[in-house]
């Protein structure tokens, strides 16, 4: 039975931030970490009934601000499933932080009270959670603050895996709700079960082409972590991976906060098109392959640096996909696999670059489904139109889907061909298993899109810039343009066309047609209080001059 009587002292004592207002965005809530202490105490609230609404299944809630500065902070919330939270229910979390913070107690324990009934939730059940955080200095404190309703108030069952990445967490989440523990079992649930999972996978994958090394491919990889969470995490991953001794580490000093995202991680290296700090000249090698994670490793780009100059290639979320995709269309044709039987496709949103999708149409001969910006559009559109559903945002963000039906499909051909003897045939099927393996299914994953990347790779024996050959981007700029009210922004046709302010779209389309394969948007961001302008085109000249026309439009 909950105590809700209880929440008049507790909210007192907690909630600091008072007439604000908060909002359940793309990436949950986010924010300066100064002014989160009542959203985390409402967070806790919502993931305690959400766990009731699923009869008691764990429910996790991650602190994190990924990519954003280090004084920034934000928290969102995980399904017992994995997944991202049901989006019906970010409404009531934002409107339950609002009331925290505008509105007095006996509101909120009416609210509380009104989702409980409306839902039909039962108020017996006890509620689960598990919860992580990123390295930020704010983040123990905000940890109390989300914890602080949950043992008194819900008498929940806590998990508190403290620092981890994001996708561990969502892992974790969904490993616990699929091991119930009996009650001999006296398994402790850590992240030990996440690395055990992922080496075992890529180290089976290794084995099957008896792959010892990169040598093939590439001398070091050098894995710059944002000074983030990602940085122990994966440096703790790698001791058990022989084949991944050349690793290098840049940039995972995690326990100086205030260097988090300072000119380095994902987001910097993808914004800016250059190297992070760190990578100097006793790194740079033009046989190196290079990535980046973001401050909560859910993210990843890689690079490279071609002929002894510094010359800086990126290679993105596209690129990534591209590649996957590439990879497993042959292995589906080796194992003797029809578009029918499983039908593999790609899905981007409008920041995709032009030639990324032309590619994956023109040469790959997949479909491509665009989404709005926010994984979990990509994320369904992913699991609904296909059975290997290859997603990931151009910022390098996604991961890959495989369908049951992959599965049963890809084991019939298995049977068939020791049957038949077809070793070939056999070895893409073993490859196509093993590889999915190696995926984090629930969600964008840092360290198993690098795991993945590496074995595409040394399978293929491809170097990097032979990955990157395969198309090459159109010049493309991402700008921000602070606007007094971002909220009159309003898009369609999957945010490739303003709908408001009513003139700006057609005066947009006339700057787009004069250049050549001219295409551009502009969008609100979900993450920041800003507009968003796109551009690309043939000539980085045109591009630039198109960005600076539009900027001047909406300013
Ligand atoms: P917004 O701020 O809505 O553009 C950004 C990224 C998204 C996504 C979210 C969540 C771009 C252009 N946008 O969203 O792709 O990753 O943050 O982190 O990169
Ligand atoms: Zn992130």
């Amino acid at each position: 039975e909950m105590q809700l009587q209880l929440l008049e002292s507790l909210h007192t004592q907690v909630c600091k931030t008072k007439n604000y207002s908060y909002t359940y965005g793309t990436a949950g809530f986010r924010d300066k970490a100064a002014v989160l202490d009542t959203v985390m105490f409402t967070t806790g609230i919502i993931a305690a009934l959400r766990s009731m609404s699923h009869n008691g299944k764990a429910v996790g809630v991650m602190i994190t601000a990924s990519h954003n500065p280090p004084l920034d902070n934000g928290v969102k919330i995980i399904e017992p499933d994995g997944s991202m939270l049901l989006q019906s229910w970010e409404s009531h979390a934002t409107q339950l932080a609002n009331i925290a913070a505008n509105d007095t107690v006996t509101q909120l324990i009416q609210y509380i009270n009104e989702i409980v009934a409306t839902l039909n939730i039962d108020s017996n059940v006890t509620p689960s959670i598990v919860v992580g955080m990123d390295s930020r200095e704010s983040s123990p404190r905000l940890m109390d603050c989300l914890l602080s309703t949950l043992s008194p108030v819900f008498m929940a069952k806590i998990v508190n895996h403290n620092m981890l990445t994001t996708p561990q967490l969502h892992f974790l989440t969904a490993y616990q709700n699929n091991h119930e523990p009996s009650s001999d079992d006296k398994t402790v649930i850590s992240v030990s079960q996440y690395d055990s999972k992922f080496q075992t996978a890529f180290k089976d994958l290794m084995n099957l082409y008896e792959i010892k090394d990169f040598n093939d491919c590439f001398e070091s990889l050098v894995v710059d972590c944002a000074n983030g969470i990602g940085a122990p995490q994966f440096q703790q991953f790698v001791k058990g991976l022989p084949q991944c001794n050349s690793i290098k580490f840049v940039n995972d000093d995690y326990t100086h906060p205030d260097t988090l995202n300072n000119s380095c991680g994902a987001d910097f290296v993808k914004t800016q098109q250059r190297l992070p700090a760190g990578v100097d000249d006793s790194l740079l090698n033009d046989n190196n392959l290079y990535c980046s994670f973001d401050g909560d490793a859910d993210r990843i780009v890689f690079y490279y640096v071609g002929n002894k100059t510094t010359k800086f290639h990126l290679l993105d979320g596209d690129k990534i996909a591209t590649l996957f995709a590439k990879f497993l269309k042959k292995l589906l044709i080796k194992a003797n696999l029809t578009q029918d039987d499983i039908r593999l496709g790609i899905v981007q949103t409008a920041y995709a670059n032009g030639s990324s999708t032309t590619y994956v149409l023109d040469t790959l001969h997949c479909p491509a489904s665009c989404t709005k910006t926010g994984v979990k559009h990509l994320h369904h559109e992913a699991q609904t139109a296909y059975d290997i559903g290859i997603y990931f945002e151009a910022n390098g963000h996604g991961t890959i889907l495989f369908s049951d039906n992959f599965y049963s499909k890809v084991q019939e051909r298995q049977t068939i061909a020791i049957k038949e003897n077809d070793l070939s045939s056999l070895k893409a099927s073993k490859t196509l298993l093993a590889f999915s393996k190696v995926i984090n299914q629930t969600v964008g994953d840092a360290i198993a899109d690098l795991l993945g990347v590496v074995a595409t790779l040394l399978i293929s024996k491809m170097k990097p810039s032979q990955w990157d050959n395969e198309y090459t981007d159109l010049p493309n700029l991402l700008s921000k343009v602070i606007v007094p009210d971002r909220t009159v922004f309003k898009t369609t046709d999957q945010e490739r066309k303003l709908t408001s302010p009513p003139a700006l779209q057609p005066k947009m389309d006339l700057l787009i047609n004069k250049i050549e394969q001219g295409r551009a948007f502009v969008r609100a961001s979900g993450t920041e209080d800003a507009v968003r302008v796109y551009c690309e085109g043939k000539h980085a000249d045109d591009v630039k001059q198109l960005s600076k026309d539009i900027e001047a439009l909406i300013m």
